[in-house]
């Protein structure tokens, strides 16, 4: 655990203690607000019966306090402030100070309480995504209650019936209101702390905005055109790492509240999907993966062993959704000459660049002057280079001495002698190749320039 970790471990633990002795006797439990978007690990319960937290990427667990036995949770609608990354913050609404809300986790059993305060400037309600509970208590404004009016505090109460993998998020002027960051993960927690057991439990919703550069609220009627992918609110280099150690067994836990689907893949490793938001699945039912598909409104829990030390990109599998904020209508230049006519711009705009002649790759290594409050399209710097990635990309990070329950980022992988990819320098023998119709032209193959050797490995 590192410093931040353990100081933001503290403050909620001192919230917690504060719940207890200042608002036992309050009708209303106090709202625990967060506004840091580093990844908060939550401590053992203190009370209610015993589970092992989930792990929120950039986020972090609400606090509760019992009430004859009642577990009670209070969720503030509200407009925050968010962190994409570092260079951009995005005004959003969300819950308790933070989008995505705080993770709610319970366990199977649990008779739970959520109050609702809206400090929204319109009408909201809470749906809770997955849960098998009382019609009136299914949160879909107009259809099952009254929609929740700004300054209004609306109770919910059910018994979380299931252990599972569950979400919130609105059902009332829900396009915007997702649009604007309006969601939240819910773990159901099994009755028995040991069954299903693992030692690393990660959770992210997937989610995306539309945010022009320079501008800092999303564009709300945007249906698919969006330029900012991110998980909970942060985009690459944004999002921490999901850090284990040799031989963990982990498990991830994905929603999806995004308009579109996300295939979700990862390296160096193949898991099983365990869980749907449905509930879990049989382990003979399950079959090995690298990349499972999270569509629209779907949670998926997958599991395996990181069995391989290294750091591993795992990311979403389609290319825009690993860029930050970009122009889609930029046209195709690879292979145009854009010399001559970039001298004559550049008489008339002092500082013009002609770009994408040979790829797109080379916008990551430019310096470009960016307008205040954006991202560059491509960011992360690696031990190599640009890694040429943003929006929706991690790292898992596996290491052999990563201590149990540490969660600190132990920075770059150092590949052990011969296992790195490397660049021949030897002779390359001349390619044979068909002649007749269709045959390549011979002289493609005088183009390839052999490139300076740069990387002294
Ligand atoms: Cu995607």
């Amino acid at each position: 655990m590192n410093r931040r970790q353990f100081c933001s471990q503290a403050s909620i633990g001192l919230v917690g203690a504060g719940l207890v002795r200042r608002a036992a006797a309050a009708a209303l439990p106090e709202a625990a607000s967060s506004a840091s978007a580093v990844t908060q690990v939550p401590p053992a319960p203190g009370s209610g019966r015993p589970f092992h937290p989930v792990v929120t990427l950039n986020g972090w667990s609400l606090p509760w306090r019992m009430k004859n036995g009642v577990k009670e949770f209070h969720l503030v609608a509200e407009p925050v402030v968010r962190e994409i990354a570092p260079g951009m913050v995005a005004h959003l609404w969300g819950y308790n100070g933070q989008s995505p809300g705080p993770t709610i986790e319970v366990v199977e059993g649990d008779r739970v309480r959520l109050f609702v305060t809206n400090r929204l400037p319109e009408a909201t309600t809470i749906h809770w995504h997955g849960q098998i509970l009382p019609n009136g208590m299914d949160g879909v404004g107009g259809l099952t209650q009254p929609r929740i009016a700004p300054g209004q505090t609306y109770v919910y109460e059910f018994v979380a019936r299931h252990a599972g993998t569950y979400m919130y998020h609105p059902h009332a002027d829900e396009m915007l209101q997702m649009a604007m960051g309006m969601m939240g993960f819910w773990v159901t927690h099994p009755r028995d702390p040991e069954a299903m057991r693992v030692d690393r439990d990660f959770v992210f919703l997937t989610n995306a905005y539309d945010i022009e550069p320079g501008a800092y609220t999303p564009k709300v009627n945007t249906m698919l055109d969006f330029n900012l992918w991110t998980w909970n609110s942060r985009a690459f280099p944004g999002i921490d790492p999901l850090v284990c150690r040799l031989d963990d067994k982990v498990r991830i836990r994905m929603g999806n509240l995004t308009m579109t689907n996300h295939p979700i893949h990862i390296h160096g490793h193949r898991f099983v999907v365990a869980g749907t938001d449905g509930g879990w699945i049989a382990p003979a039912a399950r079959w090995p993966e690298v990349t499972v598909d999270l569509a629209v409104g779907q949670m998926r829990a997958i599991e395996f062993v990181a069995d391989n030390p290294g750091d591993w990109a795992f990311h979403c599998h389609k290319a825009h959704h690993t860029m930050n904020a970009m122009s889609h209508q930029a046209p195709t230049m690879i292979g145009v000459e854009q010399q001559k006519v970039a001298e004559k711009i550049s008489r008339l705009i002092p500082g013009y660049m002609a770009m994408g002649s040979t790829g797109m790759s080379e916008m990551s290594r430019m310096q470009m002057p960016l307008p205040p409050n954006t991202l560059p399209m491509m960011t992360g710097e690696g031990p190599y280079g640009p890694i040429e990635m943003g929006g929706m990309f991690s790292l898992l990070k596996v290491r052999r001495d990563q201590k149990r329950g540490d969660y600190t980022d132990p920075g770059w992988y150092r590949q052990p002698r011969g296992t790195q990819a490397y660049e021949w320098r030897g002779e390359l023998e001349p390619v044979a190749r068909a002649a007749g119709p269709g045959a390549q032209p011979a002289a493609i193959e005088l183009k390839v320039k052999r490139r300076p050797h740069t990387h002294g490995l």
